[in-house]
């Protein structure tokens, strides 16, 4: 047995509700919501910690992935109006942002040239006038271009927009939208399930409902997904579990989710800026208590624009194993909310340093985490001198 387990299970000043959930985990058995509750009320950072990171190696070793990817943001302008949103404009203030055309998000593709980059991803406001025509035509053109790179894009906030403005069912959009080029769906725009706390921060966008019946009939298309979990604003304990508790369940059904991305309420420039974030305990704790919850989801990302270097850096002993990846965004989707990272990317040689500081294993992968490279024994003189691997 593991020896800080171990401590764990010995330890005096620890409640036995809480070795048993210990017991649990050891035993490869599911925790329930009631399981989940405790460790989220009563659980220390090192306990969750101690038992998210046994799963983590159990799973993984010392592997972090991470990928080489760009992001296209076609537009900020938004039918919507989140409340925590500090990035979309209203289409009455369209000026004040931005609608890129087919050829400039071709051009940006084309910026990547000869480049090694495996993924793009695609994610935006929605916009009242890029229909699913529009998108079908980005999609094939892209992958005209680059027929190599993993197309990954599209809420399914944007996506049941555009299919109800079609009038396509859920299923013919998304096999129209695989034809034309789409390769897996991203996991923005889920937020938190919870209808009460959904009609408070973000009330006209398809609700949970509809984003996992999305999901759902992707999945049943053979195409895979990602989940997220919009956590740290007003939503309680409670609620974080019934999203991860639906999210559980539709992967028993289906197995078609990737990873899961819990992201932190960033609270600048919106209208929730009176909501206080999140400490780095309790992000922590977040990671960790999902590694132990999301027994069938195999990978669980930290995104580092939002949540920080450091702090991503740190997430890697707390259950994470994914970084995501370069990212390239020339945009201000995080910035406008508050995170320090103003046009966020890094190099490989940064996301390779940056794990390897943790003591862990850099792994490139492809958006379905096919191994690529493995960058444990590669110097980063190496890495720098090689445009095929920076
Ligand atoms: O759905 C918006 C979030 C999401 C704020 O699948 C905010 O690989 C924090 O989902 N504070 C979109 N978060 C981004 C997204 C994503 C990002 C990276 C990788 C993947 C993936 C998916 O951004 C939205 C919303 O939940 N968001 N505003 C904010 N103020
Ligand atoms: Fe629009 Fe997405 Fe912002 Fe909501 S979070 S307002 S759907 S861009």
């Amino acid at each position: 047995m593991n020896n800080q387990v171990l401590e764990i299970l010995t330890n005096h000043s620890i409640p036995d509700k809480l070795k048993i959930i210990a017991e649990k985990v050891m035993d490869g058995e599911r925790i329930s919501d009631d399981d989940a509750l405790l460790l989220f009320e009563k659980a220390s950072l090192p306990f969750v910690g101690t038992l998210a990171n046994l799963i983590r190696e159990n799973l993984h070793g010392h592997k972090t992935y991470f990928n080489r990817n760009f992001h296209i943001e076609p537009t900020n302008v938004c039918v919507f109006s989140c409340n925590f949103c500090s990035y979309s404009r209203i289409y009455a203030h369209r000026d004040e942002g931005w609608e890129l055309s087919l050829q400039q998000m071709l051009d940006i593709v084309h910026n990547y040239d000869g480049k090694p980059v495996t993924e793009v991803h695609i994610v935006g406001g929605v916009h009242p006038k890029m229909n699913l025509e529009f998108f079908m035509e980005l999609l094939r053109k892209i992958k005209q271009l680059r027929p190599d790179l993993h197309i990954k894009g599209f809420t399914a906030v944007e996506l049941d927009y555009m299919f109800r403005k079609a009038k396509v069912s859920i299923q013919e959009g998304l096999k129209m939208m695989k034809d034309a080029g789409l390769d897996s769906l991203p996991g923005g725009g889920a937020e938190i399930f919870d209808h009460n706390i959904r009609q408070q921060i973000s009330a006209d966008k398809v609700d949970g409902v509809g984003w996992l019946a999305i999901h759902e009939a992707a999945h049943n298309l053979g195409m895979h997904t990602n989940a997220t979990m919009l956590y740290g604003h007003i939503e309680n304990y409670t609620h974080r579990i019934d999203h991860m508790s639906k999210l559980r369940t539709l992967q028993d059904k289906t197995n078609g989710f990737n990873t899961f991305i819990p992201l932190k309420f960033r609270n600048a420039n919106n209208d929730m800026s009176d909501v206080k974030e999140s400490t780095l305990v309790e992000d922590m704790k977040m990671y960790a208590i999902a590694r132990i919850y999301l027994d069938n989801f195999t990978h669980l990302k930290a995104y580092w624009p939002m949540l920080g270097r450091d702090n991503a850096q740190l997430s890697l002993s707390f259950g994470v194993n994914d970084i995501d990846g370069t990212i390239d965004d020339t945009t201000k989707i995080y910035s406008m909310a508050g995170s320090e990272e103003q046009t966020p990317a890094m190099t490989t040689a940064q996301l390779v340093t940056l794990i390897k500081q943790a003591r862990r294993q850099p792994i490139e992968r492809g958006t379905l985490y096919n191994e690529i490279r493995d960058y444990s024994d590669i110097g980063l003189e190496e890495i720098e001198a090689n445009p095929l691997l920076n």
